[in-house]
C-alpha cells in the first residue's frame, strides 16, 4: 500500500499544497490521539464559552481548533484561515498561496458519547489584492476549491480527500503513524435504499420535503415501490462517510423552526468540502435550488440547506412530485 505523500507525488500535487496538507495531517493525528484517550486525556465535557454560532464549545472543539491553528499558522503557504470556532478570519503569511477553512471537530454532540466525530477542511488559492484577514478571501464558490477532505475519528482513523481528480480514502496505520491508501477513485452508486435525516424536525419542513420523506417511509406500500432504511449519525462527517462508502442520500433541509436561521449546516466548512468530495465520487450535492459548489458565498459562517449523495436519488428528491 502506498502512503498519502507517495500518492500526492504520483499525482504531481504542488509541493506547497503538500506541505500545507502535512500541517493538516499532523494536527489530525494529534486530535486522533486525544479522541482515542477520551476521558483519560481530560478532553471531554464542555467549556463555559459559546462560539459565534451560539453553540457551547466542547473542550475538544477548543483543543482541536488550537492544534489546527498552531500548525497551519506555522505553515508559510497559509495566507489565512477560517474556522467554525473563530468569529473572524485569522491572517497567516501575506505571501501564502492558499487559504483554508475548517470545522475542527464536526459532530461535537457525539464527543461525550464516544460517537463518530471528524475534522472537515477546504482549501482555496488565496485571492490577490485582498488583505489576508479580509473575509472576502473566502467569498469563492466551492467549485474553486483546490482540495477538500475530512478526517473521521472512528474505530479507525480515516482521511478522505479530493484534489480535483477523484475521491480517495486513506487509513491511519497507528504503528507507523502514516495514512495508507485503502480506497482509490471511490464511486457512489447512483441509486440507494438508505436515507439520512433528523426526523424530529419533520413538522418544520416544507410540504414537498415532508411528502418526499413520508414516501420513503411508506416504502413498497407507497409510490416509491421499494423499502428504504434510515440512519442518522448527528455528525455530517459520519453520514457522508457512509454515503461515500455505500451510497445513500443525506438531507438537512431548510425548516421554519427559527425564521432567522432557516438552515443549519455551514457552507464554507461543511457543505462545500463535502460537496466536492461527493461530486468527485460521482454523486450530487445541492441545496434546495442550486448546486452547492455554485453558491456565491456572502458571509463567513453562512448556512445552507444540504441534499447530497446518490445522484439519481438526489434528482428524485429535487424534482419530487410524489404522484
Ligand atoms: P455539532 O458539531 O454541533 O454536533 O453539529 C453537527 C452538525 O453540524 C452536522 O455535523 C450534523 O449533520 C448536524 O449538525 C446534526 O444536527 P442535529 O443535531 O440537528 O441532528
Amino acid at each position: 500500500m502506498i502512503n498519502l505523500f507517495q500518492h500526492l507525488r504520483d499525482e504531481s500535487v504542488d509541493a506547497s499544497l503538500v506541505q500545507l496538507l502535512e500541517s493538516v495531517i499532523n494536527a489530525s493525528k494529534e486530535i486522533a490521539f486525544r479522541v482515542r484517550q477520551g476521558a483519560l486525556a481530560g478532553v471531554l465535557g464542555s467549556t463555559q464559552d459559546e462560539n459565534i454560532q451560539g453553540e457551547t464549545q466542547k473542550n475538544l472543539d477548543v483543543i482541536s481548533n488550537q492544534l489546527l491553528k498552531d500548525l497551519l499558522l506555522a505553515c508559510p503557504h497559509v495566507r489565512a484561515l477560517a474556522s467554525e470556532e473563530e468569529d473572524t478570519v485569522v491572517a497567516g503569511n501575506p505571501q501564502g498561496e492558499f487559504i483554508i477553512a475548517f470545522d475542527p471537530l464536526d459532530g461535537s454532540s457525539n464527543i461525550d458519547i464516544n460517537g463518530q466525530i471528524g475534522t472537515i477542511f477546504s482549501i482555496y488559492r488565496a485571492r490577490e489584492n485582498i488583505a489576508a484577514n479580509d473575509e472576502a478571501q473566502f467569498r469563492q464558490q466551492g467549485s474553486t476549491q483546490v482540495c477538500a477532505g475530512y478526517v473521521l475519528y472512528g474505530p479507525s482513523t480515516l482521511l478522505v480527500i479530493t484534489i480535483g481528480k477523484g475521491t480517495h480514502a486513506f487509513t491511519l496505520d497507528t504503528i507507523q503513524g502514516t495514512f495508507l491508501l485503502t480506497a482509490k477513485d471511490i464511486r457512489i452508486p447512483a441509486d440507494t435504499k438508505e436515507f439520512a435525516i433528523n426526523m424530529s424536525n419533520q413538522r418544520f419542513w416544507n410540504e414537498t420535503m415532508r411528502r418526499y420523506i413520508n414516501d420513503l417511509v411508506l416504502g413498497e406500500s407507497g409510490p416509491r415501490g421499494k423499502n428504504f432504511n434510515m440512519r442518522w449519525n448527528a455528525a455530517m462527517v459520519g453520514d457522508v462517510h457512509r454515503i461515500i462508502s455505500r451510497g445513500g442520500i443525506f438531507l438537512y433541509p431548510s425548516d421554519n423552526r427559527n425564521p432567522k436561521q432557516p438552515a443549519k449546516l455551514r457552507l464554507l466548512y461543511e457543505a462545500n468540502p463535502m460537496a466536492l468530495l461527493i461530486e468527485n465520487a460521482g454523486g450530487k450535492a445541492w441545496n434546495e435550488t442550486q448546486r452547492i459548489l455554485e453558491i456565491q458565498p456572502r458571509e463567513l459562517h453562512e448556512r445552507v440547506a444540504v441534499i447530497l449523495g446518490s445522484a439519481n436519488e438526489v434528482d428524485m428528491c429535487l424534482n419530487y412530485s410524489g404522484s
